[in-house]
């Protein structure tokens, strides 16, 4: 039966992987060993995929960092810069001494990063196509064929902003065709996510020169054009139109196109039922129904997307309780109802001529629709909550209690992650260390955070967050209605993972959370130390989440939970709160006309999980990535006293953009993504530009995000060159 999936991880079910890339950076291991580590995983996902009954099997999905810095690679998008490097590939995604990494961004609206495309004037598009290739062959050594997947030409010219380089990337495209043709490979994987978006008509037009062009290749195989991440709508008229033997629709988000769209049903569809993007079991009954109801000349089963962004496998998952846990699936399991769907599919066509699924006999894979469906909770709408008092009240309280020098400088809240307490944590979890020599370890570890800073001479201190490995997994382990895995990884960028934890009830916070450890923080200086939680949205956007109540009902359930939170720390004396809401762009639709709706009850969310805060509290903000100028609006709707945003990758680019903000505003002063230490004279370079753009008594001095990735030496070395960049420039105002 005709089944296959888009795209399946690669870290590794143990991060394998994680460990090879980190172990060949430090230079503990050869690229050799990293290359043996790479070709085992990638052996051991086509022998699973295989065993686990599936007909088409992907291959080209595997990658050391990211799938599009590989599609610039292969299609020689290397900047000039980056090609004398030992490493071009690494120096590009990391970074060198002497050289930026290229810009990173969200891949559509998941929690996964890939490397923005540099296409300029001097990029030279030339086909390497010895990854694919490799890859293909490598399969078939073990016995399998396999369907190379390629990040498709026009997604890939719309990340880069190129897209009138068209004409260069389809020669190298119709190139790669003919490669692929040679070495006996049936079928590749064009990956077009950007075409669920709103296109114009000119991307339209790019979109259907793109494939009339291909389709023209006389010596080539079979073009399955995939889409993930919603509907098609007005690209898949125009995609049907063209000569591709193969469509991929996201049934999950999208529907079943009504009417045959102008030769669709002439196609292939590739129809993704079983969401890549949720840990839920898929509905047999939805999914079947949706099978069934599709016009074309064939059906294939597949995912909605790649399975990149779940976890490996509910095998490690023992402890999750058994209730919940037989209504999950992770990629492994997805694989098995992708191919049970399929027989199923199968058996119900032979036994009614294709008009209707019949009955599902599945072996236990598929779910009876009634186990599936989590209970509905009945909740009251939330309870009105006052607003905070407009700023300038507010500013003026503040101003009178804080008592801050201009250009006060802080850090976004996180300090590096030890291996020490990574290793206490995991002792803590096995029994090893008990729970009260783990905490005093961690107030150790505060007290020397708090002595770093105030020997640096930072003006408003944090706590560090050494108590949390993520802080998304911390807050989800101390609120009702979330579970945590033990092994559930997603690559969240290049050896970087996340375990997002599955929101399956109604939320609630039993307990102070943070109160403790701000507490101890604030006991020990007498500089202002920051409360640091995270906001409802972000909470929610990084965790796998219920889908049987609307987005929004959830975001104000967690809203209330971090709004007693910070009632909470405002009563135990903590003078400035900052409520992060690093993920507010992520969860913006695809589609402008969701857009609005979504922002404004993300905003509202927002502002009742800060308004207990009473006018003398300082409420902060931190926002990743550049491209937050897409919702600035919102991001000043969320009308907290101090932003923080990234903003030094960008030279500062967003500065224009939000000057027109009326409150305190600190655009990060150095890219912490890397592991380069910026000079003092950088730093005043870019606080100067800040000043040309903002009153100075609206600037604050911070780096451009968390700094848990870094390492102490480099974290001190850049702080101590921002403090003196500070210096010099708050002793040329003239107060
Ligand atoms: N938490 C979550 N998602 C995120 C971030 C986060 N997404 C965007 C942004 N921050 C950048 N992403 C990451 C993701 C993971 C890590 C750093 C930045 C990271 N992870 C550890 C690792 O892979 O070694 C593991 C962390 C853990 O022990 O839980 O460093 O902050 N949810
Ligand atoms: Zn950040």
């Amino acid at each position: 039966p005709a089944s296959t999936v888009l795209g399946y991880p690669r870290i590794g079910p143990r991060r394998e992987l994680k460990r090879a890339l980190e172990s060949y950076w430090s230079g503990r291991s050869t690229r050799a060993d990293l290359d043996r580590t790479g070709a085992g995983l990638r052996e051991q996902t086509w022998r699973q995929l295989a065993e686990l009954g599936l007909a088409g099997l992907p291959s080209n999905t595997f990658s050391l960092y990211d799938h599009v810095l590989d599609t610039a690679v292969l299609l020689g998008a290397v900047p000039a810069r980056y090609r004398d490097a030992p490493d071009p590939y690494f120096a590009m995604a990391r970074g060198t001494d002497g050289l930026a990494p290229l810009r990173m961004t969200k891949w559509f609206d998941t929690n996964y990063h890939y490397l923005v495309p540099e296409i300029d004037a001097d990029t030279v598009f030339k086909l390497d196509a010895s990854k694919p290739l490799g890859e293909v062959r490598e399969a078939r050594a073990l016995g399998f064929e396999t369907r190379p997947v390629v990040v498709g030409p026009v997604t890939f010219l719309l990340l880069g902003s190129a897209l009138d380089r068209l004409d260069e990337v389809l020669g190298c495209y119709e190139e790669l065709l003919g490669a692929l043709a040679a070495e006996g490979v049936a079928w590749v994987q064009l990956d077009e996510p950007a075409l669920v978006g709103d296109r114009t008509a000119e991307e339209l037009a790019a979109v259907r020169v793109a494939y009339e062009r291909l389709g023209a290749v006389a010596e080539r195989p079979g073009l399955f054009v995939s889409s993930s991440f919603g509907e098609l709508g007005e690209s898949l008229p125009v995609l049907a139109g063209t000569p591709v033997e193969a469509i991929g629709l996201d049934l999950v988000r999208g529907s079943v196109p009504v009417a045959d769209l102008g030769g669709l049903g002439g196609k292939i569809v590739v129809a993704g039922v079983v969401s890549g993007r949720d840990v839920w079991r898929t509905s047999p009954e939805r999914a079947l129904a949706a099978l069934g109801a599709l016009r074309a000349s064939q059906v294939v089963v597949s995912t909605s997307c790649s399975l990149l962004h779940v976890p490996y496998s509910l095998a490690d998952e023992a402890e999750l309780e058994a209730g919940l846990r037989g209504r999950l699936a992770f990629a492994e399991e997805k694989v098995a109802e992708v191919v049970a769907l399929a027989e199923a599919r199968l058996r119900g066509t032979a036994e009614h001529g294709g008009a209707s699924p019949g009955p599902v006999e599945h072996a236990g894979v598929l779910l009876d629709h009634d186990e599936h469906e989590p209970s509905v909770a009945l909740l009251p709408e939330p309870v009105p909550v006052e607003e905070r008092s407009p700023y300038p009240v507010r500013a003026a309280a503040q101003a009178g209690h804080l008592r801050l020098p201009p250009l006060p400088t802080t850090t976004i809240g996180s300090f590096p992650q030890t291996g020490e307490l990574r290793a206490a944590r995991a002792a803590v979890a096995s029994g090893a260390l008990s729970q009260a020599d783990y905490e005093r370890r961690v107030e150790a570890e505060i007290e020397r955070v708090i002595r770093v800073q105030e020997r640096l001479g930072l003006d408003v201190l944090v706590h560090g967050e050494p108590e949390r490995n993520d802080m998304v997994q911390y807050f989800a382990e101390h609120l009702d209605g979330f579970a945590v895995t033990r092994n559930g990884w997603v690559q969240s960028y290049g050896s970087r993972c996340t375990r997002p934890p599955i929101l399956h009830g109604d939320v609630s916070r039993p307990a102070p959370i943070t109160v403790r450890w701000a507490t101890y923080a604030q006991s020990l200086t007498t500089q202002p130390v920051k409360g640091m939680l995270t906001g409802p949205v972000t909470i929610v956007a990084w965790s796998f989440v219920r889908d049987d109540l609307p987005l929004r009902d959830v975001v104000f359930q967690v809203a209330d939970a971090i709004r007693e939170e910070v009632r909470d720390l405002e009563a135990a004396g903590t003078s400035i709160i900052q409520v992060d809401e690093p993920a507010l762009r992520e969860l913006l639709p695809l589609r402008r006309a969701a857009q609005a709706d979504y922002l404004e009850w993300a905003v509202a969310a927002y502002r009742r999980a800060t308004s207990g805060a009473g006018d003398r509290t300082q409420i902060h903000t931190h926002l990743c990535y550049s491209d937050a100028d897409q919702i600035l609006a919102a991001i000043d709707g969320l009308d907290a006293d101090v932003t923080t945003i990234e903003s030094a990758r960008s030279g500062a680019r967003i500065l224009g953009a939000v000057s027109a903000f009326g409150r305190g505003l600190g655009p990060g002063v150095y890219d912490i993504h890397s592991p380069r230490v910026p000079s003092a004279d950088e730093v005043e370079a870019l606080l100067g530009r800040a000043l040309g753009a903002l009153p100075v008594e609206r600037v604050w001095v911070n780096p451009d995000c968390g700094l848990k990735t870094r390492t102490y030496e480099e974290v001190e070395a850049s702080l101590a060159n921002v403090v003196t960049a500070t210096r010099r420039l708050r002793s040329t105002l003239t107060t």
